[in-house]
């Protein structure tokens, strides 16, 4: 395939959805980094799809100018500052509404090695529905936080796998792969969290219905530029929402029968 195959008419193409709200400090090193490990294994047939939630600081202009720069380079600007849950489906509904093959995830502050991007792709076009970077897994780690942030993070992790009852090590982190059927099956109408918990609540839609997901280790680091928008509130819609997924009013399940997920670890 080669590069001036537009990305829309093609089914295995995959697109990354990066997030940004402030980062006019990192998007554009985040855009070259990842366009270079995405086009080393797609062969140019890629997209990116920046969602800027109206960013103060300018983040929504650079992304324009690198739209018009770069052929793969897409902007969908968004009024509010509406958390990373609604910003992530809004830019799925773009990607599968252009015939994306696989939705990626990533954070735009270099938490996430682009690097990483290949291996995630990898998992899932060798036959894992969902592919999640994973820091709790051997081989994966996080470096540069405090004890009290890793015991939030780590925390949640172990409290949801409990609660949820399934074995996956990291269902808060926020770098993973999609296979395009994933996220068809999920009906994002009915979604409602916001912050982490958005990120446990798809991954728990996707092993209630059956798909096969597969954990990849990740090193996580912390941000060197721009600020962090993690707060209380969103840990603490995650510690209410994981019971909620799991013994409240259940979404509509897609026509497939769920499988056995295996037992918390
Ligand atoms: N569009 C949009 N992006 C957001 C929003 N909140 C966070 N992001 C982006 O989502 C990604 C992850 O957010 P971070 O601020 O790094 O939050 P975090 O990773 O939880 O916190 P730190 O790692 O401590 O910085 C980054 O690319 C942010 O710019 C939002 O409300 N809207
Ligand atoms: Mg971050």
């Amino acid at each position: 395939m080669s590069s001036s195959v537009p990305a829309d008419e093609s089914r295995d193409v995959p697109w990354l959805v990066l997030p940004t709200y402030n980062e006019a400090e990192n998007i554009e090193a985040i855009v070259t980094a990842a366009g270079e490990v995405l086009s080393g294994v797609t062969d140019g047939a890629y997209s990116i799809l920046i969602v800027d939630d109206g960013s103060p600081d300018g983040t929504g202009d650079i992304a324009d100018r690198l739209s018009r720069e770069r052929e793969q380079v897409r902007v969908l600007h968004r009024s509010e500052k509406n958390g990373i849950g609604p910003a992530y489906l809004a830019g799925f509904r773009y990607a599968l509404d252009h015939g994306a093959g696989y939705a990626m995830e990533m954070d735009s502050d270099f938490s996430h090695d682009p690097a990483d991007l290949a291996r995630l792709l990898e998992a899932v076009r060798s036959g894992a529905d969902l592919a999640l970077g994973s820091r709790y897994v051997p081989g994966g780690g996080v470096v540069d936080w405090g004890l009290l942030r890793r015991f939030i993070s780590e925390g949640g992790s172990t409290y949801a796998r409990w609660v949820l009852g399934l074995g996956i090590r990291d269902l808060t982190g926020g770098f993973k792969c999609f296979r395009r059927d994933v996220l068809e099956a999920i009906h994002f109408d009915s979604v409602r969290s916001q912050g982490y918990a958005f990120q446990v609540e798809l991954t728990y839609r996707a092993a209630r219905a059956g798909f096969r997901i597969v954990e990849v280790p990740i090193v996580f680091r912390d941000r060197e530029l721009g600020q962090s928008k993690m707060s209380w509130r969103i840990a603490a819609e995650a510690m209410w929402l994981v019971p909620k997924l799991r013994f409240g009013r259940q979404p509509p399940l897609p026509d497939r029968a769920p499988v056995e997920v295996p037992a918390g670890r």
